[in-house]
This record gives structure tokens, sequence and C-alpha cells, in this order.
């Protein structure tokens, strides 16, 4: 089974810009691998390695990818430069590093020019971004929207029993964890 998937092809890529940034994405790469996509990992710079990242992107649709996630921080154009070289849906993570701490890489990402978008999730919020490629892939593929289902039910049952421990403890001893 694990072989199985192994070979299967991927349908969502994660690519960072550098290797300081894979404790980000890795919740997010988690998530993948509990809900059994497809998925691949790639290091693939803007600035360092720019033919290599055009070359991704050119090739990404007819390898059979459906979602590029892209993470960088910084001066954060590699979500940028892979949308101009696809038509695949690209989420931008900006990735909290530097002295401005994800605030440039959110600016860089979310400002696109018009005609090629990139969707940008929150600063650090790779898990969203997960969750948004997936809900993509559930468009047409019912599979994922039982994954999907599950999680949000998983997400309001852990609410609801937060708000019925605090109800019944009042606030100051929840604060204290008794
Ligand atoms: C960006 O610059 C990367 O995405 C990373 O967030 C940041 C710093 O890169 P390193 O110097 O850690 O490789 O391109």
């Amino acid at each position: 089974m694990n072989q199985e998937k192994a070979k299967a092809r991927p349908l969502v890529s994660v690519v960072i810009g550098s290797d300081s940034d894979l404790p980000v994405v890795a919740p997010g790469l988690e998530l993948l691998e509990d809900w059994g996509v497809p998925f691949e990992v790639k290091i693939l710079s803007a600035h360092r390695t720019p033919r290599e990242a055009a070359d991704f992107a050119r090739t990404a649709a007819e390898r059979g990818l459906k979602v590029i996630i892209a993470a960088a921080g910084m001066a954060a154009h590699l979500p940028g430069v892979l949308a101009a070289y696809t038509q695949l849906p690209v989420i931008g993570v900006p990735i909290a590093s530097g002295q401005l701490q994800g605030v440039d890489a959110l600016y860089s990402i979310v400002q696109m020019p018009p005609g090629i978008p990139v969707a940008s999730v929150g600063i650090n919020a790779g898990r969203n971004a997960v969750i948004l490629a997936v809900q993509i892939l559930s468009l047409t593929d019912p599979t994922w929207q039982d994954k999907l289902e599950m999680y949000r039910k998983k997400q309001r049952e852990t609410v609801l029993d937060k708000n019925a421990r605090l109800q019944e403890c009042g606030f100051k001893a929840y604060l204290s964890g008794k």
C-alpha cells in the first residue's frame, strides 16, 4: 500500500524557496500525508535557481499536478514567478524570515500585477495552504470531500469540548488547567 502511494503521481507540489522554510511547511506536509494526497516537496528558488524554477512550472501541468503551493520568505518572488509559467493555481505561503518577519513576503505575494494571480494565505500558514489546495482538488474528485468534512467535524468537536469545559469550571480554573 505504501509503495502504491509512493508511486502515485503527485497532485500537489509544495515548493519552498530554501530548506530553511521546510520546518514551517512540515505541518501541512503531514496533513497531506494523513489524507493520502499524492504530493511532492521541492526546493527551488526564484533567485538562486531561476532556470530550474521556470522549468518546473512550465512542465507542472503535463506531469499531472493540479495545484502548486509555493512558500518563500523575504522578497518572496517564488509564487509569482511560478504562476508566470503555468496556468495551474498557485497558493503562496509567506514565510516569516529576515528583519521584516514575513510582512515583506506577504506583500510580495499578494501584490501580483493584474492578470497573473497568486492566492495567498497568512504568514507561515502552510496548513491553510494545504486545506485550500485539497478544496481545489475536491471540486473534481469527491474523495477529498470526505477528508475535508472529517477535518471540520473534528475542529467543531474540539471547540465544543473546550467551551463545555469553560462553562463547567469557569475561566480561572480553565486558565490554570485545573
Ligand atoms: C527566501 O529567503 C527563502 O524562501 C527563505 O525564506 C529566505 C532565506 O533563505 P536562506 O538564506 O535561509 O536560504 O528565498
